[in-house]
């Protein structure tokens, strides 16, 4: 399976709504970096890598974006525009998102540091990797 949206736990009353992601509870693996993008541009296309290792859950906590998910064999586009939903992306996935919202805030929450040398930019060394 390519990718994973999980349904996070709503604490809805009069105020508003709350998502409360607690260590052990409501994610699949223990967050060790969380980081956010926003003011991105309509059309531009981020992402355009793949990881080795980092397993990530991203939320769309406002607006709405594309994400584009491809194994080296199908791509799948998955809109997202809802903050109680999490797109959960394992390693070896090739990923570009686009279509950005004015108002979209993407956070993510990444299994790993940030480490470039987990970072596959290209595709044709994206494909020879997995194949391997
Ligand atoms: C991913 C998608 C969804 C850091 O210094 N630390 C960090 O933790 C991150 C994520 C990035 N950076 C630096 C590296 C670049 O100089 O921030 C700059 C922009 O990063 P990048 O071009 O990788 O951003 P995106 O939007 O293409 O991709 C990011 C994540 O890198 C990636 O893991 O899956 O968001």
């Amino acid at each position: 399976m390519m990718y994973e949206l999980i349904d996070f736990k709503t604490h809805g009353d009069y105020q508003g709504s709350l998502v409360a992601l607690e260590k052990g509870e409501d994610f699949p693996f223990d967050i060790k970096r969380v980081y956010y993008i926003w003011g991105t541009k309509q059309n531009v296309v981020r992402g355009k890598h793949a990881h080795r290792k980092l397993e990530q859950v991203i939320v769309c906590t406002s607006g709405s974006c594309d994400f584009i998910l491809d194994d080296g064999k199908e791509r799948q586009t998955v809109h997202l525009d809802n903050p109680a939903q999490g797109l959960y992306i394992k390693h070896n996935i090739w990923r570009e998102f686009t279509n950005f919202s004015q108002d979209c805030v993407v956070m993510v929450l990444a299994s790993e540091h940030y480490d470039e040398a987990d970072y596959i930019r290209n595709y044709d060394e994206f494909k020879k990797e997995i194949s391997k």
